[in-house]
């Protein structure tokens, strides 16, 4: 008898959970590398492209399109991994979307799971952050952000907790420090803050693109622990199109492939990948996004 095992719902290769009181019982002070996915279906901050509330069914959807075998980096997929579903959103409504997510995320803490995030916009990764800032002490922990924008401005069209304000609320935390790779837009108030402020270092696209060196540098010299946030938007708009703001000049796979064995070799204690705008199964976007994902599991194990 053939059955069908596709289960687009839940990302490629994680491990099967019927419900998470059951997963609670079986792993009560587990300290292992356990990381565990919530999709965030939110998008009501979106300024441009709607339609990142897909990003996590698409995100998950083109996830079936891979082996266990990463073939990019000669490492099978094995780490252990839960999808706990989406979040059950507030649209419309980030402050009170953000407050569940910081529970999700504090009950994910609690079963000693670290937390991956598949947006939604990018407003929400100050929940996730802020919890892990509780957790772990906000002085010590350092952001990776990649994005096309710095999304450093203090109010966006007069909203404190927006995709466009997303880094200046983190930096509102006062964590060690923001590492921002991949810029290529933004305010001039943006640079302005971000130049007078010690614990920000932003590189363009153009520095990736020229002295990568340079950037893999600051990476390597990080100690302590590690949030990476991906605005998908980060990359050229000719391997990711679909986000909410597509911008010209942007990063290739190859180069966040790069960084990303970097990072992989610290100490990561969260991980988001935002902005993924589609309503298509499958498209270029998704699969790439869908890399990122898988990419990251397979390197942290
Ligand atoms: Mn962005």
């Amino acid at each position: 008898m053939l059955f069908n095992t596709y289960a687009p719902w839940k990302f490629g290769f994680s491990k099967d959970i019927t419900s998470l009181n059951d997963f609670k019982d079986n792993n009560e002070g587990n300290k292992e590398n356990i990381w565990g996915i919530i999709g965030v279906p939110f998008d009501s901050t979106t300024s441009y492209h709607s339609g990142a509330r897909l990003g996590p069914i698409t995100i998950r959807e083109a996830s079936f399109g891979f082996e266990k075998y990463n073939f990019g980096f000669e490492k099978e997929l094995n780490t252990l991994f839960y999808d706990f579903g989406d979040l059950e959103v507030i649209h419309g409504n980030c402050e009170k979307t953000l407050k569940i997510l910081e529970d999700a995320t504090n009950e994910l803490l609690s079963m000693n799971i670290h937390p991956i995030i598949i947006g939604g916009e990018h407003s929400i990764s100050y929940a996730p952050v802020n919890v892990l800032s509780q957790e772990y002490g906000a002085g010590e922990i350092t952001i990776i952000h990649f994005d096309a924008h710095m999304d450093m401005i203090n109010e966006y069209q007069g909203e404190k907790y927006s995709h466009a304000t997303v880094m200046r609320r983190i930096h509102d935390i006062s964590p060690k420090k923001i590492i921002q790779i991949g810029i290529r837009s933004s305010s001039k108030e943006e640079i302005d803050f971000v130049s007078k402020t010690d614990n920000i270092e932003s590189f363009s696209s153009k520095t990736v693109k020229n002295d990568i060196t340079m950037v893999k540098d600051a990476l390597i010299a990080i100690k302590g622990p590690v949030y990476l946030s991906i605005d998908l938007d980060v990359f050229d708009p000719s391997v990711m199109p679909s986000v909410g703001n597509p911008t010209a000049n942007g990063l290739y796979p190859e180069d966040l492939e790069e960084f990303m064995k970097i990072i992989a070799s610290k100490e990561v204690i969260g991980f988001d990948a935002v902005e993924l705008s589609t309503n298509t199964l499958g498209d270029i976007s998704s699969v790439l996004a869908a890399k990122i994902v898988y990419d990251f599991l397979t390197l942290i194990g």
